[in-house]
């Protein structure tokens, strides 16, 4: 079980790190998700929602800046993901700016209109074209951590 997440700390290759609150997020432009049901791994439905309203993943990055090297470091990024349970999902920088699954890989405090509950995570991030969309539901998130692959 996690504690209700409040804010979002940005860090690592980043320009620099931040601890974006629900106020901070809401300054990034805002992305509705559209009818959203999240499918566990075993393939049970776990719920449904019409909307999740937050931020694109790819929109906090851009916001907070990727810190790269050279001109080839963008492709060797891993954007992890965690929640106050140390829940954990990753990503790659290929996959959020590179392929169509990034469009909806969504930072959210809204469903349906109304704030997250706590046990909805308060914050959750939600990736809307995962075949299971279930394991990259992360209730509670609190951290992204961007690591550069040596
Ligand atoms: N922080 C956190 N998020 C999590 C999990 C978890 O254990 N911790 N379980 C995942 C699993 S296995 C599934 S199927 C979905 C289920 O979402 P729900 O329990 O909110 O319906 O949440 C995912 N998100
Ligand atoms: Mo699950």
């Amino acid at each position: 079980i996690g504690t209700p997440s409040h804010s979002l700390r940005v860090g690592g290759a980043v320009k620099a790190s931040a601890d974006l609150d629900l106020a901070a997020l809401k300054q990034l432009t805002p992305h509705d998700s559209g009818p959203t049901t999240v499918v566990c791994a075993s393939g049970a439905t776990m719920g449904k929602a019409d909307n999740y309203r937050g931020v694109l993943l790819t929109e906090v990055l851009k916001h907070v800046g990727i810190k790269l090297d050279g001109h080839k470091d963008d492709r060797r990024m891993v954007i992890v993901a965690r929640a106050t349970d140390d829940y954990v999902v990753t990503f790659s920088w290929n996959e959020l700016f590179n392929t169509s699954i990034g469009k909806e890989v969504l930072v959210a405090w809204e469903k349906d209109g109304q704030p997250l509950s706590a046990k909805e995570g308060q914050l959750l991030l939600i990736s809307g074209q995962d075949i299971k969309t279930g394991p990259r539901h992360v209730r509670w998130l609190n951290r992204i951590e961007v690591v550069r692959m040596p």
